[in-house]
């Protein structure tokens, strides 16, 4: 087992086990074998391809150290100051099994506080697992239990900040690492010998060798990098089939990936397996999505993988201004060697069976509009139905019960939404139904555009959020805490709006048929107080960049 990229990550890994008591190792003493999902999976290619280390669950225990901190990484082959996990760009890959647990020793070694996410888990948001409340302070450490239900989906996850106002400056500062759960399609027959990549994408620019705070960069030009090189070379023969898992790690910017010479094969997205591959020429990626595809080996050649100039933020030439942001190349693919006599063929025919919610029984409904509002010095309100991030202003969602909520982006900008805990169905994009069943955890939702999801909250109750994943959307008040309770009371059952400060979003009452309706925009004294503040702690008034050209 390969436990860090250098000998800080393994002496810290081997602290962090001494610490649990768990690998009882004595001298000579074999450690635990690993968990049982890891045995016969496809294999992950060591070719000199980029990777951060890895590890791996031992006799269904993950036990890891985890120190948050600024310091050296290798970026792009050289020495490069960031802030990081463990001493790496991008954190260590942790590769768990579904029943797992996994301990995690944090340590926040930052300037600033911070706390840990663990985005797509289905998982209890309370105490020490995924509660993104917990305030972890500069020195402080924090025990991290977590109990890896049976049901959550075998894919790709992964861990990064959630600490409000410090998400996007501690995921573009190199925050951010993967989680793979392994299992269901490590099973599939015809997937079993197609070997695996796995890549996280993230935008950090880099100036006199560090890394440069995120209100002093022009984010939309940032390079991309995979596993932290600017395109790297992905060796495949012609003919082969391979299977990456993608990972968009960028703080704020979607991706849209295109490959020459053939379409993707897309087989899962956040971590759930789609009914059947899906084949696409370009793949958008919202920030904080994962996606899973084949790729093919072309006819000896290079092939880059780019992402396309995308406006994500429109209103100008430039990506400064809000323009598309350039064609990178993502990496490039470089066929070579002799074609293999027999390669495996692609999957065909059903993947997954998952749970279609188009036909159930809708218990409530909610309208969620996501807006922004100017404030004064150039600043701006991200808010949902006009109001910013309150943590104590809680909508109630009642355990097992089946809700439907319209995402409305009232803007000429991108948004995404994403909630944590329990994935949700894709109904509707933009008025046209999705015509297979699609779960997600995180949504891109086009300008002046809706989405339509379904979710039905199972086995957790507690208190967790959803919010924008442009994380300097949701740092700005794009956020809204949500919780799952077993009985609501006759109040939380109720109708409620933006109007009724304190308790809920814009609701239709539990049990009616009706469609919320939508209170018009307002962003009340406290949430304005509390922008004005955030804007003079965080100096965002240069950062116009991820705002939308107001309305005139
Ligand atoms: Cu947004």
């Amino acid at each position: 087992m390969k436990l860090g990229g250098g000998l800080v990550g393994a002496v810290m890994a081997v602290v962090g086990l001494a610490v649990g008591g768990v690998a009882a190792t004595s001298a000579g003493a074999a450690p635990p074998a690993r968990s049982d999902c890891h045995r016969d999976t496809p294999p992950l290619i060591r070719d000199g391809f980029p990777e951060p280390p890895l590890r791996y669950s031992r006799g269904g225990l993950l036990e890891t150290s985890m120190r948050a901190s600024i310091g050296p990484v290798t970026m792009d082959g050289r020495r490069t100051i960031a802030m990081n996990y463990e001493g790496s760009y991008p954190g260590p890959t942790l590769v768990v099994c579904a029943g797992d647990r996994m301990i995690v020793h944090f340590k926040n070694d930052l300037p600033d506080p911070t706390n840990l996410h663990t985005h797509g888990f289905h998982i209890s948001p309370s105490g020490n697992q995924d509660n993104v409340y917990l305030d972890i302070k500069p020195g402080q450490r924090f025990t991290y239990r977590y109990q890896i239900p049976l049901d959550n989906p075998p894919g790709a996850y992964w861990y990064h900040p959630h600490h409000h106002m410090y998400v996007e400056p501690q995921i573009f500062g190199g925050l951010a690492g993967a989680i793979v759960e392994e299992g269901g399609l490590d099973r599939l027959p015809s997937l079993r010998h197609v070997p695996q990549r796995w890549m996280m994408i993230e935008s950090s620019e880099v100036r006199d060798g560090k890394v440069l705070p995120v209100a002093d960069s022009v984010e939309a030009d940032t390079p991309l990098r995979v596993n932290g090189v600017v395109n790297p070379t992905v060796k495949i023969r012609p003919g082969q089939l391979q299977r990456w898992r993608i990972f968009n790690a960028n703080d704020n910017r979607i991706v849209v990936l295109h490959l020459a010479g053939q379409n993707l094969q897309v087989l899962a997205e956040d971590g759930n397996t789609l009914p059947r591959a899906k084949s696409v020429g370009d793949l958008m990626i919202a920030p904080g999505s994962r996606r899973e595809v084949l790729v093919r080996g072309g006819p000896p050649g290079s092939y880059p993988l780019k992402a396309k100039p995308f406006a994500q933020f429109p209103g100008g030439e430039q990506p400064k201004n809000g323009g598309p942001t350039p064609n990178q190349t993502v990496l490039t693919v470089r066929s070579a060697g002799k074609r293999a006599a027999v390669e495996p063929a692609a999957p065909h025919g059903a993947l997954s069976h998952p749970v279609d919610l188009r036909r159930a029984h809708v218990d409530r409904r909610r309208k969620i509009v996501f807006n922004e509002t100017p404030l004064p010095g150039d600043n701006t309100a991200f808010t949902f139905n006009g109001m910013t991030f309150d943590p104590n202003r809680v909508l109630t969602m009642k355990l097992n019960s089946l809700e439907e909520w319209t995402l409305v982006n009232a803007n000429t900008e991108w948004h995404t939404f994403h909630i944590h805990v329990n994935d949700f169905q894709v109904i509707s994009v933009a008025g046209r139904r999705v015509p297979y069943i699609d779960y997600e955890d995180n949504v891109a939702i086009p300008p002046n555009s809706s989405v339509v999801i379904r979710m039905r909250p199972t086995d957790f109750t507690g208190k967790f959020v959803f919010h924008c994943h442009v994380t300097f959307h949701e740092d700005h008040g794009m956020m809204a805490a949500v919780q799952v309770v077993r009985d609501p009371s006759a109040a939380q059952l109720k109708a409620a709006s933006t109007s009724s400060a304190g308790l809920t979003l814009e609701s239709a009452a539990y049990g009616s048929n009706e469609d919320p309706t939508y209170a018009s925009a307002v962003t009340d004294a406290r949430s304005f107080f509390l922008l004005c503040q955030l804007s003079a702690t965080h100096a965002v008034a240069d950062r116009r960049r991820v705002t939308a050209p107001r309305a005139d």
